[in-house]
């Protein structure tokens, strides 16, 4: 499924509608709480301006962006980590995802029914939070009570692993999320604990405002809301995207001209969308590298840190299997040579080998023997 991000919430926020509007997928989205049961899944284009730039030079007739999955999630409630509403089926689907987009609402609408009756977001990702917290919390209770018994019977690592489990514990009891728990890797059970949990995962906020607030200038009271929730998500060193998921609705069934008429008419240049699939894609740490050529430009995704088969393997199993070496070019020398053979002829290809750790914007061709 390559890699994913979780769309969260509290029911009827506007989750589905965002989906629908980042992948065109169709999914149902109604004025009722948890409309959505089943998570739905959805690919997403990362758009990429370095994309056009490389086509043109390599002369490509074809351009490829990369994507990334997206997973639209049922509602949770308070009280989902005991069980209520779909409760521990809802927590079971985030912990399938790489990062988290947390929706909350400020739109209002009487008609669209706020589960908890008013419109306040910085208590619904409070809400949110807390089920998550709690959630972690039982996992870490369980933890402590596992090295409790094996530090009695005298195992030597165990009586430091206890010591970092409660500290963790007394993290999540004091209500802060796992992420900014701090963890050297070579801890590697702790680290791997610390994995599991759902407050571990990167996490980014989505502000669901009207679609007269979408444009530039939104209300007084709107923007209130907005800067309440813009400086809890600075106090979590995360992302915020202002989006009016209805707009973003609307614009999905324009056609590519109209859309941009449409965008210009609201004030605005770029669809909410495309920030949040640009801030999705940041949140997952991810580097994008090209290969480009006649046929197509083509832009790839892989952790950051992957080595050149690792990525190699993202085109294909055999090129991972049998790598040879990699061609390097890095973007800014590919654009300032204009291109791979001015490149070349500039000493700016590198040969690099199985160890090397692809770098955000390389241009390569894989070398490959199978
Ligand atoms: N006015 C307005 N209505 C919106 C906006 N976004 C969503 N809605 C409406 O809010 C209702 C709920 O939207 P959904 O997208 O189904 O909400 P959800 O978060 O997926 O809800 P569950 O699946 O029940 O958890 C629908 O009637 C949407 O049309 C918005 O930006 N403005
Ligand atoms: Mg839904």
């Amino acid at each position: 499924m390559g890699f994913t991000c979780g769309i969260i919430g509290l029911p009827n926020v506007g989750k589905s509608t965002i989906f629908n509007a980042l992948t065109s997928a169709g999914a149902e989205a109604a004025n009722f709480p948890f409309c959505t049961k089943d998570p739905n899944t959805g690919m997403v284009p990362v758009p990429d301006k370095r994309l056009n730039v490389l086509a043109e030079l390599a002369k490509s007739k074809e351009i490829i962006p990369t994507q990334i999955t997206f997973v639209d999630i049922a509602g949770l409630i308070r009280g989902a980590s005991k069980g209520e509403g779909l409760g521990n089926q809802f927590l079971g689907h985030i912990r399938t995802v790489d990062a988290v987009a947390h929706v909350v609402r400020i739109f209002e609408n009487d008609n669209i029914v706020h589960v908890d009756g008013s419109i306040d977001p910085v208590r619904d990702i409070e809400t949110i939070d807390t089920e998550l917290l709690l959630a972690d919390l039982e996992s870490v209770q369980k933890q402590v009570a596992k090295f409790e018994k094996t530090a009695k019977s005298g195992e030597k690592s165990a009586k430091q692993n206890l010591d970092l489990v409660k500290q963790l514990e007394n993290h999540l009891a004091d209500g802060k999320p796992a992420r900014l728990f701090e963890i050297e890797q070579e801890h590697a059970v702790m680290y791997a604990i610390k994995n599991t949990l759902l407050t571990a995962k990167p996490v980014l906020f989505v502000a669901n405002v009207d679609e007269k607030d979408a444009a530039c200038k939104p209300d007084p009271t709107v923007q209130r809301q907005i800067d309440k929730v813009a400086a809890f998500a600075a106090s979590q060193s995360a992302e915020l995207v202002v989006i009016s998921g209805q707009v973003e609705a609307e614009l999905a069934e324009l056609a590519a001209d109209e859309r941009l008429a449409y965008l210009n008419e609201l004030g605005l240049s770029e669809s909410g969308i495309d920030r949040l699939a640009h801030a999705g894609y940041k949140l997952l740490d991810l580097i994008t590298f090209f290969t480009a050529g006649p046929k197509e430009t083509r832009a790839w995704t892989a952790r950051r840190g992957s080595t050149a088969p690792r990525c190699a393997g993202k085109i294909h199993s055999d090129f991972e299997r049998g790598f040879i070496r990699a061609e390097v070019i890095s973007y800014q020398d590919y654009v300032s040579c204009g291109g791979e053979s001015g490149a070349r002829e500039a000493g700016k290809l590198r040969i690099e080998g199985k160890d090397y750790v692809v770098r955000d914007g390389d241009v390569v061709h894989f070398r490959f023997n199978v």
